[in-house]
């Protein structure tokens, strides 16, 4: 039997997705984007998967679109690469935003491309010490895709964020951590393991609070203060309402450790 495209394990509460093309440095071929959209559902759709860890199998997180997929590779008849980015990446970097709990990449090598995008694209980034990002788009002709254009320049700003499409150089995960595009740079041999025990911190917490940051914070973006703020009462006023927020108050009140089961 062949090897899924997609390693999924149960930890506990955390559910690990392991893009699985080693050989290809886990470039995106249609059938692995396929795969990483059910498993995206399936944890969606498991009420005991409290978060998503997401790395890459062998020596890279993802080198992007498989340039070699006949989905997008040029050959006697040009290829419609809108139709592949409306049938796959779309639906994919959509459901990793709207995803109903926290996703965390662990970046254990290069990811370029849509892979850079799709990390980046994950609510905590990680990244091992050797692992780098390249905006590999324009060497090819293209532009950022899978969200780049929308999450390049509200994190490192439009200047850096033009330099880095324009000239799509490779930037190690220290420079990457500078700019803030990553959250933590562990040493290569502890990334899985400190990205596996950040996923199960984060598993443990109020999973419709953080689910509710990340959407109040992403719909900021696009709102004045005024209705930034009565966008963060109408989420504030369904989070009083349930139990995780009644949990947390007695906890606290209790001096005890609180016991979140909301999703
Ligand atoms: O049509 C569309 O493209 C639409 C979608 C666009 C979204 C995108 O993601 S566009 C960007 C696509 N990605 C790239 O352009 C990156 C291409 N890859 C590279 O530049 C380099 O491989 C890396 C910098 C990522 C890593 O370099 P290195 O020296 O560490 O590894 P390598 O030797 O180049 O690659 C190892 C193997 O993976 C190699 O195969 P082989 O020779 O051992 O059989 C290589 O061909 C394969 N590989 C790497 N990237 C891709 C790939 N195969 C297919 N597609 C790839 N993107």
């Amino acid at each position: 039997m062949s090897e899924p495209l997609i390693q999924s394990e149960s930890h506990g509460a955390v559910r690990l997705l392991r893009l699985n093309r080693p050989a290809a440095l886990n470039a995106f071929t249609t059938a692995l984007l396929s795969e990483l959209l059910d498993a995206l559902e399936a944890a969606a759709a498991d009420e005991s998967v409290r978060c998503v860890l997401l790395t890459g199998a062998g020596r890279a997180f993802s080198a992007g679109q498989d340039l070699s997929d006949p989905a997008v590779a040029p050959g006697t008849e040009p290829k419609d690469i809108g139709r592949l980015l409306d049938e796959h990446y779309i639906p994919l970097a959509l459901r990793l935003r709207s995803l109903p709990v926290p996703v965390v990449a662990a970046v254990n090598g290069v990811a370029a491309g849509a892979g850079a995008s799709l990390a980046l694209g994950c609510d905590l980034v990680l990244a091992g010490e050797s692992a780098s990002f390249i905006q590999a788009f324009a060497k090819i002709g293209l532009i950022p895709d899978c969200g780049g254009t929308w999450l390049l320049p509200r994190l490192v700003g439009r200047a850096k964020a033009l330099e880095l499409a324009l000239l799509g150089d490779k930037l190690k995960a220290a420079d990457a951590a500078a700019l803030g595009l990553v959250a933590r740079v562990l040493p290569d041999a502890e990334l899985l393991d400190a990205a596996m025990a950040l996923a199960q911190r984060l598993a443990a917490m109020p999973t419709q609070a953080l689910v509710a940051t990340r959407r109040a914070m992403d719909e900021a973006l696009k709102l004045d203060f005024d209705a930034a703020l009565r966008a963060e009462a109408v989420l504030q006023s369904r989070l009083g309402f349930a139990h995780d927020y009644q949990e947390g108050v007695a906890a606290f009140m209790a001096k005890r450790a609180p016991q979140f089961k909301d999703r």
